[in-house]
Order: structure tokens, then sequence, then C-alpha cells
């Protein structure tokens, strides 16, 4: 998600952050840039304008501060804004009615029943409530059924309904039984058109008249970028919306339904859809999507993690050996892949990290944990020696090593460049402000999942002796 704003505003970002000082004239032409951004980002050009608008407005006349470098205020404000465009923090599901009712409203296909089956399993599991689940879609007899499976799936009741009732009537039915069955929560999917149109607006509006639902969600689907904030306008007319569930967010690229949803609404988006499964739900939470915007990654959490999980003394004596110029050998590539796994593989860390989000999705994949594995009883069936020197190994030891590992040459062969690679990352690294050009480096040349000597990297001096090389925060 979001990978090319990502890519567009740092770029925009870099180009100021060089400058000793911010002008009239320096933040029209990264003005400009942003705007360009944000609109190849989809984003609806009339949320680009007042955005563009309020980030001028505060850059310009703004007092310089000590601790910050002109470029640094400037990324501030940009962070900020995309805060604040998006809702200042993550906002909970308000339900206080027993039962609660949450009206779901959106086109057809946008989502609305995966996301039936998601909120009830987050409100089951996470919130412990009793749910109910039920159908009003009354034009497609397979769309009830597709809930009833769903509710299945995720382990909450169903509320049977079927094509020849009334919209109205099945929902009221339901709340009814939840009454007495002591349901906390009843979710109440409906039926939507492929695009906008008056009967399905009177029938939702309907509806919303007769439940009084506690929540009025309207599901919008992050892949059709600007259309989504023009279906938000119409929705948002007809219905007294409370919140917003971002659909498909794992297939969109761009983020700009993210920006304009919000805008054009008002309302918080309340969660993100992250996939087709039922468990692919998030709580959406507007200061880390801004900072994945911006591409700088969760610096605070990523920072936290590496703390709880790195052996520090472990990681202060790689640091020490890189910089003294030692060079990074296999015993130390190994000690790297151990951390990793400690971390709970690399994807969740590797979305943290500045323009990294191709890479993080790359090593995502099932194939990673083994891939690390494998690394790792390959350098298990060498001798110390070789460890340490992996120049010296042969062509009959190659087989022999392979082997041991219960692999192929070829395997050990991508191993020994792998960490060829990441050795002369390393060097770079120990020295002055390395850091921040390993990162460069590997974020552009290392995206294919072989590229494991990249995610191994940063376990080391990055994490636990060259935190200062860190960009910002
Ligand atoms: N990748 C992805 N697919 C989703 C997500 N939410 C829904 N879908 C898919 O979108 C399609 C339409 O979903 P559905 O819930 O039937 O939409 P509805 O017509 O609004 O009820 C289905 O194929 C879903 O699997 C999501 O967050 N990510
Ligand atoms: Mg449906």
């Amino acid at each position: 998600m979001f990978e090319s704003l990502t890519d567009r505003l740092s770029g925009t970002l870099k180009s100021i952050t060089g400058q000793a000082k911010l002008t009239e004239d320096n933040i029209k032409d990264t003005l400009r840039e942003v705007r360009r951004a944000l609109l190849e980002a989809d984003v609806a050009l009339p949320v680009v304008k007042a955005f563009v608008d309020r980030v001028r407005e505060r850059a310009v006349g703004q007092e310089v501060s000590r601790s910050l470098s002109p470029g640094q205020q400037f990324v501030k404000i940009v962070q900020q804004e995309l805060e604040a465009i998006m809702g200042e923090a993550n906002e909970a599901l308000s339900l206080k009615s027993a039962p609660s009712v949450v009206l779901m409203a959106g086109l057809q296909g946008a989502g609305k029943t995966t996301s039936v089956a998601k909120l009830a399993r987050f409100l089951r599991e996470r919130e412990k409530k009793k749910v109910l689940v039920v159908s009003a879609d009354v034009y497609r007899p397979a769309a009830i059924d597709q809930l009833e499976t769903l509710a299945k799936e995720v382990e909450v009741d169903f509320f049977p309904s079927t094509s020849a009732q009334q919209p109205v009537d099945i929902a009221q039915a339901a709340i009814k039984h939840a009454k007495i069955q002591f349901h906390d929560v009843v979710i109440v999917d409906t039926a939507g058109r492929l695009s906008v149109d008056q009967a399905m607006m009177e029938e939702i509006q309907a509806l919303h008249g007769a439940v009084s639902p506690d929540e009025t969600l309207f599901v919008v689907d992050a892949m059709t970028g600007q259309d989504a904030a023009n279906t938000a306008q119409v929705f948002h007319e007809a219905l007294p919306l409370t919140g917003v569930i971002l659909t498909k967010a794992d297939g969109d690229a761009r983020g700009g339904a993210a920006l304009s949803v919000r805008h054009v609404t008002g309302k918080p988006i309340k969660f993100m859809g992250m996939g087709e499964k039922v468990d692919a739900l998030e709580p959406f939470h507007p200061d880390r999507v801004a900072s994945r915007i911006l591409g700088m990654g969760d610096m605070l959490s990523l920072i936290e993690e590496a703390e709880r999980n790195v052996d520090q003394g472990k990681a202060e004596k790689l640091a020490k050996k890189v910089k003294k110029g030692n060079g990074f050998d296999l015993e130390d590539f190994r000690e790297q892949l151990q951390q990793l796994k400690k971390m709970g593989g690399m994807g969740g860390l590797m979305g943290k990290l500045p323009g990294m989000g191709q890479m993080a999705e790359a090593a995502q994949g099932p194939g990673a944990e083994k891939e690390l594995g494998k690394l790792e009883s390959l350098i298990n069936s060498m001798t110390p020696k070789e460890r340490r020197k992996p120049e010296i190994i042969s062509g009959s030891r190659k087989r022999r090593i392979a082997a041991g590992a219960g692999l192929q040459v070829p395997d050990l062969n991508r191993l020994l460049k792998q960490h060829k690679q990441m050795q002369k990352m390393m060097k770079k690294a120990g020295k002055k402000g390395g850091m921040q050009k390993m990162m460069r480096d590997m974020g552009g040349g290392m995206g294919g999942p072989g590229g494991m000597g990249g995610p191994g990297g940063m376990g080391g001096p990055g994490m636990g002796g060259g935190r200062g090389g860190f960009p910002r925060r």
C-alpha cells in the first residue's frame, strides 16, 4: 500500500532536506511536487488543493525552530497534515445500546459482506462480544448464503433471511431476536448497486430510519481511487455516517482513497481491510499510515521492537567489529539470521523501515521463513574456518556443505553471493553516515525474494550501535 506515494514524496522531501532555509521559492517547487505526487496517487483534486494550501500556510512564516533544519520542519508539517487529513487518532466503534446495531453501506463489491464477517470476528475475539449477523441483501439469494457461510467460519450467530422479505422487516426481526438472546451487537449487511442509484439510497435510508444504528459504516474499496471520493460524497449526503471501512487496502499501491474519504465525509476511517481472509482487518491508525506514506517508516515502534528482541550486547559487538573494518563473516551472518527469527519474521520489521515497503512484501512470502532456515543450515554445515573465510571453500567442499544441509550447490552459491553483498554494505555502514546510504542501496538493489542479505543487515549495527544513523525521529 502507498508505495508510489511514498516514493514520490520521499524524492520530493529529499530535495528540500538539503536546503539551508525554507523560502517562498523552494517551498513553491516542493509543494508542486507534493501536489503532483498526491494527484498521481489518485487523491481527489479538492482534497489535494486543501492539503497543499494547509501545508503552504503553515510552512511559510513558520518560526525557525532551533532543533530542526528547515527540511525537517517541512517534513514535520507534511506529516502532521497527512495525519490531520486522515483523522488524528484511531477511533474505535461506539457501541452503547443493547444490542448495538451496526449498519453497513456501500456499493456492490465494495466488501460489505466480507467486512461484516471480519468485524464480527474482531468484536467476538478482541472485545468478547456476542455478535449476530443478518443479511438484508434480498436481491441476490447468493449474498445471504455468502454471509451464512462466513458467519460459520468466524463462529458468530447468523439470523436467517430470504429474498422474499423486506429489508426493514429482516433487520427489525433480527434486532428483536438479539434482544431475546442477549446479543451485544447486531451487524446488518445490505445490498449495493454497481453504481449509486436513487432506489438503493432510499432503501438504505429507510433501513437506517427503522433500526437507528449506533454505527453506520460506509464501506469503500480503496482501489477505486478518485471514485471512492465521489461515492463517499453521495453516501455522506444520504446517510448520517459514523465511520468508514477502507477495504482492499492490500491491493492499493496509491493510497489516495485513504486521504480523500476522510476529507470528503468528515468521518473517521475506523478499519482497514487488508485481504480477503476474515482475519485481514486492522484498526486504522492515521499517524502510522502518515508515517508510511512519507516513507519514514514507523521508527518508534521499530526501535521499541528492536530493544525488546535484539541482543544488545551482540549487536554492539558486531557494530564495533564492522567499524574497525574487520570483515563481516558468515558467523556474523548466522547470528543476524537468528536475531531476525527472534523478531518474528522480517516482514513485520521491514515494513517499518523507510523505503522498504516493497522488500518487506517480498520477504513476507510463504517461502521467506524457509529461506532463512536454508541459509542457516548451510552455514551450520561449514567448518568454523570456512565461516570466517568463505573464500577458502573449494568445489568439493561446496558439494559436501550443500549435501550436509540437504541442499544443492547453487543454494550455497547464492548464500555466498548474498553474504558478499552484505559484507559490502556493512563496510559502508561502518563509515560515517553510511547507514542512510546503505538503506538507499538496499531499497534499490535487493528487491527480490532472495534478497535476504538486506534485512539481515538491519539487525546489526542499525539496531544496536548505529541508531544515530536513522534520518529522523
Ligand atoms: N484483497 C481484498 N479483497 C477484499 C477485501 N474485502 C473484500 N474483498 C473481496 O472483494 C470482493 C467483494 O466482497 P463482498 O464482501 O462480497 O462485497 P459486497 O458486495 O460489498 O458485499 C470479494 O471477492 C472479497 O473477497 C480486502 O480487504 N482485500
Ligand atoms: Mg454483499
